[in-house]
């Protein structure tokens, strides 16, 4: 009779040999091929589930094939332990966020080692540990010298039940994802990394990422989403102020019957003060507050606006046109202005319909007459120049160029580049994950924590409050502090905690010199395993997790030159990126 795989006999005598032998170990060797197989680490739920299985078998295939091949394979697992299912388990189970999580680790590592896959178990890392998050805070601190970290105040997307802000993604269909409750717009200071400022680099390395799937740059690219138009000025009339706009279409400039701000527009309250149309604007301005202000979102709201009371000078025509806010702009992108182009837009369209306002043709499709008054649609094609003064006649495309120009030399504008890529808000009212390293002094403001009281760590015995919500806010012991720029025994510590993708960003990294204590990570070391050589994980991250990770790879790498430039003047940051692996 043929023998059967027996795994009870067959996986405890080969797993143990394998134990003793220390067979999956690795360190760096210089007269090795170095191969990295990366899996996506696990959240610890509690139980691996079928999905993991999948996912770390492939893995496993891979690296004891590369192994076999004389590679010196380095295929690390590790825990992304920190966010919120750990309160909400603990609240209802009645336990302590830690507690839970420490126990889910223990069970999976079980697991996992029963599955007999083939890891170094030695480099598990666990991003609820302060060895961990130290040197997250750390380069957050490098950050916010370096003005790569920053703080503003900003309209959030809050769920009230998780007592959270939520990024837009989480957001489905005016609810969070997680307990289905309508989301609601609330303002509160926030940190965020400046991922615009890499925006560019970002997106031309997408096509220089080997073995990446198109799938997923293409991902990247739209969400980066580059623009290239023109910032034109309007002056507003009567009054001392200008309206920077951004707009891809400077060729219809002459058909901007009418501009929209953003409900957010700062000049919003400004310009409406002392007019009678202030207490109308004001109750729009609410109304807006609660709905979902993301490209995504626009979609789903009737688009309306308010007069603001105030006329702006068309810089073209030298028309006086009226000023609106109006919910389909965005503060967050271009300049959270537009000139309104009924005639070209689709929603200039709708709006110019439904508050009556002047739609001109500025751009006729060959072989046709559009009439204003008989229009159905905004027509977006090719054409020629009309009621365009000097530029009737030309076709479209080039008067874009011509008009810009002519515009700049009257200081009224120039060509911009916008992308849809916001910067990356990190500040989570949380419990359970990394301290934002900074304190709070009444007379000094937002004060760095020392480099050497790092880390901040999370007191892992606070008691969840009952409702949701973090406790570290109500925790004096954690709270009080001394400010070190002045001595202030008032001061108070960040109670905000990272977003979880914070530490996802820079876990590959960890596991190069898992142990290593006087950095993020042994320089040598990622020399050898960088970069990842076969990343297996779920497309569902291509745009979040995988260009946050891209991303803090640049931080990471600039951190080194931010700490060198004093030393080597002269060097640039571009030079230490063109040496990255
Ligand atoms: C005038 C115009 C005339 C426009 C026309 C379009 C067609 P993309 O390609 O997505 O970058 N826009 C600019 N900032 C905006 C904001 N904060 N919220 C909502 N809409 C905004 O789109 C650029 C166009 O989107 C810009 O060009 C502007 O409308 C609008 F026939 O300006 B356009
Ligand atoms: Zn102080």
């Amino acid at each position: 009779m043929e023998e059967r795989y027996n795994p009870a006999d067959v996986e405890p005598k080969w797993q143990a040999f394998w134990k003793d032998r220390g067979l999956f170990k690795v360190t760096e060797d210089p007269s090795k091929e170095k191969y990295y197989l990366l899996e996506m680490f696990p959240y610890p739920s509690g139980k691996i589930h079928i999905g993991h299985v999948r996912n770390y078998t492939i893995g496993d295939v891979v690296v004891r094939y590369k192994r076999m091949q004389g590679y010196n394979v380095l295929h690390p697992m590790g825990w992304d332990a920190f966010g919120m299912p750990a309160e909400n388990a603990a609240i209802d189970n009645n336990t302590h966020p830690a507690a839970w999580t420490y126990d889910n680790i223990r069970a999976m590592r079980a697991q996992l080692k029963k599955m007999g896959f083939s890891y170094d178990w030695d480099r598990e890392i666990a991003t609820c540990r302060p060895e961990y998050y130290k040197w997250e805070q750390w380069l957050f601190l490098k950050m916010l010298e370096n003005g790569m970290a920053y703080r503003k105040e900003s309209f959030v997307n809050w769920c009230e039940k998780c007592q959270t802000v939520l990024a837009n993604e989480q957001v489905e269909q005016d609810k969070c994802w997680r307990c289905s409750q309508p989301v609601h717009q609330k303002k509160l200071w926030q940190w965020f990394f400046k991922i615009t400022d890499f925006a560019e680099d970002l997106l031309v390395h997408c096509d220089l990422l080997p073995g990446w799937p198109d799938k997923v740059t293409v991902m990247q690219k739209n969400w980066i989403g580059k623009s290239v138009g023109s910032e034109l000025k309007f002056q507003v009339a009567d009054m001392d102020e200008e309206i920077e706009v951004f707009t891809t279409r400077p060729d219809t400039i002459f058909g901007a019957t009418f501009m929209c701000l953003a409900p957010e527009h700062p000049l919003v309250e400004t310009l409406c003060q002392g007019t009678d149309q202030a207490a109308a604007v004001a109750d729009f301005v609410e109304k807006v507050a609660t709905q979902e202000r993301s490209l995504e979102g626009l979609e789903k709201y009737e688009k309306e606006g308010v007069f603001i009371g105030r006329f702006c000078i068309n810089p073209a025509t030298g028309e006086k046109i009226p000023i609106y806010t109006a919910n389909f702009v965005l503060m967050g992108y271009g300049t959270g202005a537009i000139m309104s182009v009924p005639c070209g837009d689709q929603r200039d369209f709708d709006f110019a319909r439904k508050y009556n306002l002047e739609i001109r043709v500025v751009v006729q499709p060959q072989g046709e007459t559009l009439d204003p008054d008989t229009m159905e649609a905004a027509y977006a094609g090719p054409g020629v120049m009309v009621n365009s003064g000097r530029f009737n006649g030309m076709d479209n495309d080039t008067a874009m160029e011509a008009i810009t120009d002519w515009l700049a030399e009257q200081g009224r504008g120039k060509k911009a580049i916008s992308y849809r890529l916001r910067d990356w808000g990190i500040s989570r009212q949380r419990y359970w994950g990394a301290p934002i390293p900074v304190i709070h002094c009444p007379d000094c403001g937002v004060v760095p924590v020392p480099e050497t009281d790092l880390p901040i760590t999370l007191p892992e015995d606070a008691n969840l409050l009952a409702k949701g919500g973090s406790p570290l806010p109500t925790l004096d012991y954690f709270k009080q502090t001394i400010c070190p720029a002045c001595g202030r025994e008032d001061a108070r510590r960040d109670t905000d905690t990272m977003d979880t993708f914070v530490e996802s960003s820079w876990y590959y990294l960890r596991y190069c010199s898992p142990r290593y204590e006087s950095g993020m990570f042994d320089p040598d070391a990622v020399k050898y395993w960088a970069p990842v050589d076969q990343y297996i994980g779920g497309v569902e991250h291509a745009v979040l997790h995988l260009l946050y990770s891209r991303y803090f790879m640049r931080c990471c790498i600039t951190s080194a030159w931010w700490t060198l430039r004093n030393r080597s003047p002269g060097c640039s940051p571009r030079a230490w990126c063109a040496k990255r692996p």
